[in-house]
């Protein structure tokens, strides 16, 4: 073989590994290291290089197939008719472009274009025999999916049962994604349990639908909007605005951003407008999905072995930016865990300046390779920090300085401990004064003790001018020395005294959150209260006895127990009570008694309820200790039944339980 046709060949193996490898980092493990336009380079480099050189072109390379694979967990579905892809589009030329080739195929024939939101999230296919859901499928790799019914069922904008009559198979097609409110409450979880944040909403969907445990999924709160329906295999309006009205008919949520284009003039319109709405939806999107309305022109224009001849995806320009690091510095959070930060030169980045992106943790730093002066692709999504994407390894210049990542603590000095198998490196000194700045803004925060004002400026002279050596310190703060402080007036410093002191009121789950115990976010902080009552038996309590409440598992009894084994902190308790914080769960009389209607109870819901939806009942029940579970059983104390209840409360009515509806539920929660 001449050399040259050797080379081209290696170059090909070469790029096929490398989009294999991308794709697997995509699919299976949520962790893309490239962008979408990066990829479709290499994609589409290899498929100009197989074009050019059929002999080269193997059956497996991933030009011929449809993208991605399954992960383990979930059993596989094949697709009655294949999950294609959409055609890629970034810019107007190329809409144009492909509006030339459908006027080509309609030969002259008049048609409407479909413009509608792409959103970013993941495709799920629901099936659905004579009018109810009996399966959910992920689209996988085009032809073959994952059967992930159980957590489909979770989806309250998938309807269980069609509202409209209809008989044998029908398929609904739509996204899956998760509101960035959704998004941002699970990373907060996420944080306050120690566990890696999802980089996007998109990668957190598609890590939920993942998930093993249904009830994991349904606190998550995914969301679906539907864009197609067929029966059987095909597709049954004769347009598909009508197939999006019949969606709307039958319960599912369509987007309501679209449009009905008798030109691509109206298309590019819609792109452009809904651009400039886009940072204020509620949901991220990627583009534009744009479809020949009528089903038979579409039926008639094919589609490749990728994706449809009738359809194109409009992408917005990526929120990705290339720009250099200036250097890297590490901070220092409450739990003492080491995170490093690019400071970058300043970049506009999808509306504003970027100067800072988070690097994690010491292996991302060894994982990016990234260097002090590197080029660096950077993106930002949603409203979380941006993030280093990868470095530009061809404009290195040799000037680049590498990174040590500290072995002391940056800020007090301190040994720095990272145990094997984790990927946090902790600052473990006992004073260290950046983590009690942190425990101090984390005490004060809003979902904890609540001292508004109480800000980084002023936490941080507090502990540089070593007024304050823990929390209870600031309630022996005094006047003088607060109005002392730079930029503190008079007025303020009370008001601040004011705060700190009504800060004693507040209920004792925000106080045990507040004191920043690892692993107890918000939400165990509650079920820790309302089960000891009081700080002092929560201090007392065993490892087992911590154990033993319903959701709260090993690891976080067993913090918890430290917490209080360590001398420092069983004082720290002593003297906030000393100093007049409440350390016992509020409200006894009525609120005592109405806990224990719930306290340890087992409640199952069904039906559709008048007023709360599912979920509010779900935290309303758990906010008084009670349980929510799915199935109904002897041990199920109150079955809660909503219009359209069906087997469960058959199965309660034959076992004889409690049944209530929700007017009763209400009472009893006063
Ligand atoms: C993907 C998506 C489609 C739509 C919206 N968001 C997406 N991510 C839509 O049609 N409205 S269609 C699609 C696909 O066919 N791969």
């Amino acid at each position: 073989m001449p050399t040259a046709a050797k080379s081209i060949e290696a170059e090909i193996i070469k790029l096929r590994e490398e989009v294999l490898h991308h794709e697997e980092l995509y699919y299976v493990h949520d962790r893309p290291e490239i962008s979408d336009v990066e990829y479709d380079a290499l994609l589409g480099r290899l498929r100009a290089l197989e074009e050019e050189h059929p002999e080269f072109q193997t059956p497996d390379s991933p030009t011929l197939r449809v993208g991605g694979r399954p992960a383990e967990g979930f059993a596989e579905y094949v697709h009655r008719r294949a999950m294609l892809s959409l055609e890629n589009s970034y810019n107007i030329e190329d809409l144009r472009a492909f509006d030339e080739r459908c006027r080509k195929l309609a030969d002259g024939r008049p048609f409407e274009y479909v413009a509608e939101l792409k959103i970013d999230g993941l495709s799920l296919s629901s099936h659905y025999e004579n009018g109810v859901l009996v399966r959910g499928v992920t689209r996988g790799d085009g032809r073959v999916g994952e059967d992930v019914t159980q957590n489909v069922r979770t989806i309250r904008s998938v309807p269980l049962r069609l509202k409209v009559a209809e008989e044998g198979d029908t398929e609904v097609r739509g996204e899956a994604y998760l509101s960035r409110k959704a998004f941002e409450r699970i990373n907060a979880e996420r944080e306050e349990a120690e566990e890696a944040k999802f980089a996007n909403p998109r990668n957190a969907a598609a890590g939920t639908i993942r998930q093993l445990d249904p009830k994991v999924v349904a606190r998550r709160k995914l969301d679906l909007f539907a864009y197609d329906v067929l029966r059987g295999e095909r597709k049954p309006f004769a347009t598909h605005w009508e197939a999006l009205e019949w969606l709307e008919r039958a319960g599912f949520t369509v987007n309501p951003h679209r449009a009905k284009c008798t030109d691509i003039e109206g298309v590019i319109e819609f792109c452009n407008r809904m651009e400039a709405e886009r940072d204020r939806l509620e949901y991220e999107i990627d583009g534009v999905v744009v479809k020949v309305n009528s089903t038979a022109l579409q039926d008639e224009f094919g589609a490749t072995a990728k994706a449809p001849r009738w359809a194109i995806a409009y992408k917005y320009p990526a929120r990705q930016a290339t720009t250099q690091v200036e250097s890297i510095v590490v901070q220092v959070g409450r739990t003492g865990a080491l995170t490093p930060v690019a400071n970058l030169t300043p970049v506009q980045l999808a509306g504003t300046t970027v100067a800072r992106a988070t690097l994690h943790n010491e292996d991302e730093i060894k994982r990016l390779g990234v260097k002090i002066g590197d080029w660096v692709n950077i993106e930002k999504s949603g409203e979380i920090i941006p993030k280093v994407l990868n470095v530009v390894a061809s404009r290195r210049t040799g000037e680049e300085r590498p990174f040590r990542f500290p072995k002391k603590c940056p800020v007090c000095g301190g040994v720095v401990s990272r145990p094997e198998g984790e990927v946090v490196s902790r600052c473990v000194a006992a004073d260290c004064p950046a983590q009690l700045k942190g425990r101090l803004l984390h005490y004060a925060s809003r979902r904890a003790m609540r001292i508004e004002g109480l800000g980084d400026a002023l936490a941080e002279q507090f502990v540089q001018k070593k007024m304050v050596r823990d929390v209870a310190d600031l309630y022996a703060l005094k006047l003088e020395d607060v109005a002392g402080l730079e930029r503190m007036a008079e007025k303020s410093a009370s008001n601040l005294l004011a705060q700190i002191e009504a800060s004693k009121a507040r209920d004792l789950p925000q106080l045990v959150y507040g004191l920043g115990i690892r692993h107890v976010g918000e939400r165990t902080a509650a079920l820790l209260a309302r089960h000891f009552k009081s700080l002092e038996a929560l201090k007392g309590a065993t490892v087992e006895q911590i154990d033993d409440i319903h959701e709260i598992g090993l690891t976080v009894a067993e913090s918890v127990r430290d917490w209080f084994d360590d001398e420092g902190n069983a004082a720290l308790c002593e003297r906030l009570r000393e100093r007049g914080v409440r350390t016992e769960l509020a409200g006894g009389g009525v609120g005592a008694q109405s806990d224990e209607a719930f306290a340890g109870k087992q409640f199952v819901l069904t039906g559709r309820l008048e007023t709360l939806t599912r979920d509010e009942a779900r935290a309303l029940i758990e906010a008084r200790g009670g349980r929510v579970t799915s199935t109904v059983s002897k041990k199920t104390d109150y079955v809660v039944a909503g219009e359209e209840s069906g087997s469960k409360l058959d199965k309660a009515q034959a076992l004889g339980l409690n049944v209530i509806d929700e007017a009763r539920l209400k009472e009893m929660l006063g």
